[in-house]
């Protein structure tokens, strides 16, 4: 097995670590302002302002199967979808308050269909529930409430009570993960509790009541995963919307954890027309590949229009992973960060298979002629192009006329490579090793 010892937590974490890659999908309301998740604190909108939104939110063209299709072709293995953003507004047919879905011109439970496609596909189910809510009324008006810069904030959040939006939260979870089966991923969002302004406070693991919260969790879904954004320590660490540079351990005991980078495509997770800012496809699979080899999962974000479909560019963006995905999974599920006495060439990623047995070379910059492998000169029975299986030569000496400063080295192993790229986004080399 893997020589990487992993911090033990409660949730059941071995498929998640297997399947490495996901889809996060950010769909609410907000989709109709079509300018970010955030579109209602950003802009200060009010409650009657944003109210047109619930009035008028009809995604006439949602087909969750198309979703669930276009995952599995990316090479998804799980899903997050968001049942509640911090906008308040519930996905889900909740029977503790009426600003829901099933309550708009949607007229059904959104999620419910996301659950059974997804779920139909073979893909594990998550769901991102928001800690933060700017509908409840017993949310108290903090520095990142769209009633924040109100004149009479201070006045409005008098008599509001947090412990009566903490059950409001467990009534709410306590029914997603009753109603809808097997649930392999609470992805809750977000924690902060050090920020002050004025009169305001952040909030975090106290006012979410989270303990009693995760204890609920767990006595309903036992191997359920949790992310750590309760602000207490569960199963997943979630490094966000960058690429860290080593394999996260814990803070305290030092341990490597589990962890999952999230991203989005774009720079919005919700549905955001006008953004330019979308990730080049060498930057799709880069972001999976370097993600992987520290050990890691890579959840995907996409955003839905407003009518319910993926628009061209998400598409786009996904059919970039299902064309590198179909030739080079293997490199990906049940792979890890490789044997870290393994120093991988500048310009390459390794990762390694679970079971130490399969090596993979991401030739991230493609090399001239050679490549030389430190440390691999008697481990390697075989070498191949994954997408082709076509055999890469190899030799235990460079076969070139070494330049006077060049010594070849006991244990290096030196790969010839074709001069002409193959035709796919970043080539990846299998070594089979002894
Ligand atoms: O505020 C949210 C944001 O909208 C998004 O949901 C991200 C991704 O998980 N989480 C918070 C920002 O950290």
């Amino acid at each position: 097995m893997s020589c990487h010892q992993i911090r033990k937590t409660a949730g059941d974490t071995s498929w998640f670590r297997h399947d490495r890659f996901g889809m996060y999908i950010y769909w609410g309301q907000y989709a109709m302002p079509a300018r970010h998740e955030w579109v209602k604190y950003r802009e200060r909108l009010t409650e009657e302002r944003y109210n047109q939104y619930f009035e008028l939110f009809d995604p006439d063209m949602y087909d969750a199967k198309e979703w669930a299709r276009q995952a599995r072709e990316a090479g998804m293995k799980y899903v997050v979808m968001t049942t509640k953003h911090h906008e308040g507004f519930c996905m889900f047919d909740s029977q503790y308050t009426d600003y829901k879905c099933t309550n708009t011109p949607a007229g059904r439970d959104l999620i419910r269909e996301y659950v059974d496609a997804f779920r139909a596909e073979g893909l594990h189910i998550g769901f991102y529930y928001s800690l933060l809510d700017w509908h409840h009324p017993d949310f108290p008006i903090d520095m990142v409430h769209p009633r924040c810069d109100d004149p009479d904030a201070y006045a409005q959040n008098q008599g509001r009570d947090i412990r009566k939006y903490a059950q409001y939260m467990r009534d709410q979870i306590r029914e997603l993960l009753t109603n809808y089966g097997k649930i392999d991923i609470l992805w809750m969002d977000y924690s902060y509790p050090g920020r002050e302004h004025g009169w305001m406070r952040g909030k975090g693991k106290d006012d979410w009541e989270s303990e009693e919260l995760i204890a609920m969790i767990r006595s309903i879904q036992p191997d359920i995963i949790i992310n750590n954004r309760t602000g207490i320590e569960q199963d997943l660490w979630t490094p966000e919307q960058y690429q860290p540079t080593t394999w996260p351990r814990h803070n305290e005991t030092g341990e490597l954890v589990t962890w999952e980078a999230c991203q989005t495509f774009s720079g919005s997770w919700g549905y955001h027309r006008d953004e330019l800012s979308w990730k080049s496809p060498e930057m799709l699979i880069n972001l999976l590949i370097r993600t992987v080899s520290l050990g890691g999962n890579l959840l995907m974000n996409v955003g839905p229009t407003a009518r319910g479909y993926l628009d061209y560019r998400a598409k786009a963006a996904l059919k970039t992973y299902a064309d590198w995905m179909r030739y080079n999974n293997k490199s990906i599920y049940g792979c890890t960060m490789a044997d870290p006495a393994l120093q991988a060439p500048n310009g390459c990623y390794y990762t390694q298979s679970e079971d130490g047995k399969r090596l993979y070379v991401h030739l991230v910059e493609y090399p001239f002629a050679f490549l030389e492998l430190p440390g691999l000169a008697h481990k390697v029975r075989y070498a191949q192009f994954l997408q082709d299986n076509s055999e890469i030569l190899m030799d235990r000496e460079p076969n070139f006329m070494p330049d006077e400063g060049h010594l070849p080295s006991e244990d290096l192993l030196v790969l010839t490579i074709p001069l002409v790229k193959p035709n796919i986004l970043v080539p990846v080399i299998e070594l089979l090793l002894y």
